[in-house]
C-alpha cells in the first residue's frame, strides 16, 4: 500500500437507496472544490451539493460530508459523498474523484491508514472487520466491544512485564560484577503469572466459538425417532423432509439458530441410525456418524411411544459419553421407551414435536448447555485466528522458558525464548507488528473501509 489520496465506493455493488464515495488523503480539499462546486465544504457538516464531473456535469445531488485531518476516520482530510445508489452514479462519482488525482483504495486500506495515525490499535482495527462479517448477534456485540480496544491495552501490559524481566536479566549479563542476577524463582513466578493471564485469554477463544460461528449441534437417534421434526420445530420452519416412513432423511442438513444471549447452535439434522443393507442408506448413516463425532453436542431422539428396540437402545449407549441431551419424542402416543430407560438416561426430556412447549424446553436445554460460561465481551478477549496463534505462540516461548529455569540451567539461556514471547505478544497487539502481518490483517478487508 503507497499514500497519496485514495477513493472507494464503501458501500456495496448493486442497486440501493443511497451509495457513498469515500475519499481520504492530501488532496481531499481540492477534489471536494472540484466535484461539490459553492462555497467550501464546512467541517463535519451534512450539506446538499450538486455532485459535478471534470466537465462541469452534474451527476447527481447528493450529500457532502467534510471531515478535515486529524478528526476523521484516517487521521487525514476524509471526503463523503451520499449519492443515489445507481451503479451508474457511485461510479461516476468514484471516476470523477480518480481524475483529480486520487487512486483505487486496496481492501482495508482506509482503516490500515487509520491504524497507522494511532487512531485505533491493531486490535481494534481487526475487531472492524470481524463486526462487518459478522452474522450473528453475538458476534457483533463482541466484535462492536473489541473495537472499543482493551484487547491491545492488556496484551501490552504482559509484554511490558515481560520487557522488564529481560531488562533485568540483560543487565546483569551486560553489568555481571555491578549488578545482581534476578533470583531464578521469582523470575519464574512472574513468568508464571504472565502466562496465566495468556491462558486466560486462550481459553475466551475456545468459549467464544459458539459466539462466533456457533457450537455444532448434532440431531442423532433411530430412524423415524422425530429428529428432522425436533429439526425443523427448533428452526420454525419445514427445512427438512418429514414422513412415517423410516429412513427419510439421507443426508445431513444443516442451519444456523439463534438460541438467546447472543448464542448459535449450528443444527444437523441427520439420516436415522441403523444397520442397512441399502447402499445409500449406509452411505447416510455414515454421515450420521461423521457428525456425532464432530458435534459440540449432541441431541438423541428417541421414540417415547414405543419400546426401545436395539437401534434405541444402541444409539443411547454409544453417546453416553458425549457432550449430549436426550430428548424422548412422541410423548402425545405413550412413554413406554421413555419408563424403560436406563439409570444414565435418567435425566432425558419427554415430549412431543408439535408441542410448542416440547420444543422451547429442548430450547432452554441446549441454551443452558451450551451457554457455559459465555464470555464476558466487556473484558479482554480474543477475536481472530490470529490473535490466537500469537496468544500460543507467546505461550509456547513462555513453556519453553519454565523448561529452562527447571533446569537450573544458566538465567542467560532464557533470554531470547522471553524475547521471542515479547514479539509474539508485540505482534498481537500490533505495536511491534511486521509488514507481513499488517497486510495479512488488512487484506481481510472490503474495499472502502
Ligand atoms: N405423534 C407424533 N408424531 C411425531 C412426532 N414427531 C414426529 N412425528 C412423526 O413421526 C414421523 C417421523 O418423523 P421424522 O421427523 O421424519 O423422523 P426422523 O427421525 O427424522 O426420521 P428419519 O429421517 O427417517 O430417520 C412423521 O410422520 C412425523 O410426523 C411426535 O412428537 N408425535
Ligand atoms: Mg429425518
Amino acid at each position: 500500500m503507497g499514500g497519496g489520496t485514495i477513493a472507494a465506493i464503501a458501500t456495496p455493488p448493486g442497486r440501493g437507496a443511497i451509495a457513498i464515495v469515500r475519499v481520504s488523503g492530501p488532496l481531499v480539499r481540492d477534489i471536494a472544490r472540484a466535484l461539490c462546486p459553492g462555497a467550501p465544504l464546512r467541517p463535519r457538516r451534512a450539506e446538499t451539493r450538486p455532485v459535478v464531473d471534470g466537465d462541469g456535469l452534474t451527476i447527481d445531488r447528493g450529500l457532502a460530508l467534510f471531515f478535515p485531518a486529524p478528526h476523521s476516520y484516517t487521521g487525514e482530510d476524509v471526503l463523503e459523498l451520499h449519492v443515489h445508489g445507481s451503479t451508474a452514479v457511485a461510479r461516476d462519482t468514484m471516476l470523477a474523484a480518480l481524475a483529480l488525482g486520487a487512486r483505487a483504495a486496496e481492501a482495508g486500506e482506509f482503516t490500515r491508514r487509520a491504524y497507522e495515525a494511532g487512531k485505533l490499535d491493531l486490535c481494534a482495527a481487526e475487531a472492524v472487520a470481524e463486526l462487518i462479517a459478522a452474522e450473528h448477534r453475538g458476534a457483533a456485540r463482541a466484535a462492536s466491544a473489541r473495537m472499543a480496544g482493551g484487547l491491545a491495552s492488556e496484551v501490552e501490559r504482559l509484554r511490558a512485564e515481560l520487557a522488564t524481566i529481560l531488562a533485568e536479566l540483560t543487565a546483569t549479563l551486560d553489568f555481571p560484577d555491578e549488578v545482581a542476577a534476578p533470583d531464578a524463582s521469582d523470575v519464574r513466578v512472574r513468568v508464571e503469572a504472565v502466562d496465566g493471564a495468556l491462558e486466560e485469554l486462550a481459553r475466551t477463544w475456545e468459549r467464544g466459538q459458539v459466539m462466533r460461528e456457533g457450537a455444532a449441534v448434532a440431531i442423532v437417534g433411530p430412524p423415524n425417532a422425530g429428529k428432522s421434526s425436533v429439526f425443523n420445530g427448533l428452526l420454525g420452519s419445514e427445512r427438512a423432509l418429514v414422513s412415517e416412513l423410516a429412513g427419510t432423511t439421507r443426508d445431513t442438513l444443516e442451519e444456523s439458530v439463534a438460541l438467546g444471549d447472543g448464542g448459535v447452535a449450528r443444527l444437523i439434522d441427520t439420516a436415522g441410525m441403523r444397520h442397512s443393507a441399502d447402499a445409500l442408506e449406509a452411505a447416510g448413516v455414515a454421515r450420521s456418524e461423521g457428525a456425532l463425532a464432530a458435534a459440540s453436542l449432541v441431541l438423541v431422539v428417541v421414540d417415547a411411544s414405543r419400546p426401545l428396540d436395539p437401534a434405541a437402545s444402541d444409539v443411547l449407549r454409544r453417546t453416553r459419553a458425549c457432550e449430549r441431551l436426550v430428548y424422548f419424542n412422541k410423548a402425545d402416543v405413550g412413554r413406554v421407551g421413555y419408563d424403560q430407560r436406563e439409570p444414565a438416561e435418567g435425566a432425558a426430556l419427554l415430549g412431543c414435536a408439535h408441542a410448542r412447549a416440547s420444543l422451547e424446553a429442548v430450547r432452554a436445554a441446549l441454551c443452558r448447555r451450551l451457554g457455559d460460561g459465555p464470555v464476558d465481551v466487556a473484558r479482554p478477549h480474543l477475536g481472530t485466528a490470529r490473535q490466537a496463534d500469537a496468544v500460543l505462540e507467546a505461550r509456547r516461548s513462555l513453556a519453553a522458558v519454565r523448561e529452562t529455569l527447571d533446569a537450573h540451567a544458566p538465567l542467560d539461556l532464557v533470554a531470547s525464548d522471553l524475547a521471542a514471547a515479547h514479539a509474539s505478544l508485540g505482534a498481537l497487539s500490533g505495536r511491534d507488528a511486521g509488514e507481513a502481518v499488517l497486510d495479512a490483517v488488512f487484506a481481510r478487508f472490503c474495499v472502502g473501509k
